[in-house]
């Protein structure tokens, strides 16, 4: 259905366009150019649906992954109340990964090939999950910044290009806003209970503040798909921008909380408008990305286990299709 014989450059058509697909390719830049959707049915360059297929992807992945964090603390909940809040966070995440599974099969992927690509390490999902939930401010601190960073790093995609994705987006949007407005709630009740409970989230914000800033990929500079991405209309802003959005979002929110931010270089520039913050420990950054953080053995060999055990339901579910198409056949003979 997708012909890759059309070199794309800043999103316009270049030489070596086969003269039937042009017309196809023009179609294609006129619709990026009036920032109108493109669709499934809808010609699109191979480069374009490849980089799709890997962001969405790599997106629905990290919510699947996502949900070990926090899944590791449902049966320690503190009351049935924060238990239930948890469930209920941790099946959105579930609900997040298959829209966005549905999202990429519209791209001619299948979800069993996508599932194959993530526990044979052939996909990424977000760095943040391979940290590890020490204690139960954790499941505040990713409520606050882990899905703060997420809304920041993924409200402007409900304006992606590909109408799959952004439609997808929205709803994800509104349920991550419910998840953070969870997680500061959680904190607000902790930080106005005991000493102890306080320093428990100071701790806890101490260790995740960094990786979530990491969330956004690497710097401009370093980031090598950001250009041609914004030139298609996926991604809406750089790393660096949404990086700094979410930085000054959170400064404030730290401050009513009464959380000290683990950055002695984090400070308001009048001349920029923003906030200076102080360098992203990119090595680290490198290392949980290549395999090798606290979690990632843990968390892929998880999934892996839960994959396995699920084949019963995928062969049930297999066998009841074969019998329904059996009997339609039937019926229809008769
Ligand atoms: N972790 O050229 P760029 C959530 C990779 S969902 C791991 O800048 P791009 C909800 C990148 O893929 C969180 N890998 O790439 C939740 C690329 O890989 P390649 C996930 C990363 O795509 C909350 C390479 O590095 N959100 O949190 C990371 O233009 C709480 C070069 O990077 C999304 O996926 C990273 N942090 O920009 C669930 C949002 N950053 O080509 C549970 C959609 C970069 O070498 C609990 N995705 N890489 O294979 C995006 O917006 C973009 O893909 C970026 C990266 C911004 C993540």
């Amino acid at each position: 259905m997708y012909r890759t014989n059309i070199r794309f450059k800043g999103g316009s058509v270049v030489a070596g366009t086969d003269e039937l697909e042009a017309p196809l390719a023009a179609d294609f830049d006129a619709t990026i150019a009036a920032d109108r959707r493109v669709e499934p049915r809808d010609w699109m360059p191979e480069a374009y649906r490849k980089t799709l297929i890997r962001q969405i992807a790599q997106h629905a992945h990290s919510e699947i992954i996502g949900m070990q964090p926090e899944g590791n603390w449902i049966l320690r909940a503190p009351s049935l109340r924060r238990k239930t809040i948890l469930l209920a966070k941790v099946q959105d995440e579930a609900g997040h990964g298959m829209y966005l599974y549905a999202a990429a099969e519209t791209l001619g992927v299948d979800r069993a090939e996508l599932t194959e690509k993530l526990i044979t390490s052939k996909q990424k999902y977000s760095s943040i999950f391979n940290y590890p939930t020490l204690s139960y401010a954790d499941i505040g601190v990713i409520g606050w910044l882990v899905d703060g960073a997420a809304i920041c790093n993924q409200v402007p995609l409900c304006r992606c290009s590909y109408g799959p994705y952004a439609r997808a987006m929205v709803r994800i949007c509104k349920e991550e806003s419910f998840h953070q407005r969870q997680g500061y709630e959680l904190l607000m009740a902790m930080m106005r209970g005991t000493d102890a409970q306080r320093e428990m989230v100071q701790e806890s914000v101490d260790r995740w503040w960094w990786p979530s800033l990491m969330m956004f990929g690497p710097p401009d500079a370093d980031s090598p798909n950001t250009r041609q991405s914004m030139a298609w209309g996926i991604k809406r802003h750089t790393n660096d921008e949404l990086r700094q959005r979410f930085v000054d979002m959170t400064v404030p929110q730290a401050a009513a909380l009464g959380v000290t931010l683990p950055d002695p270089e984090l400070r308001w520039n009048p001349e920029r408008g923003a906030h200076d913050y102080g360098e992203i420990d990119w090595d680290e950054f490198k290392r949980v990305i290549a395999g090798s953080g606290p979690c990632n053995a843990q968390r892929l060999a998880h999934r892996r286990r839960a994959h396995e055990n699920g084949a019963w339901v995928r062969e049930a579910a297999t066998a009841y299709a074969e019998k329904q198409a059996a009997r339609a056949r039937e019926e229809k003979v008769a």
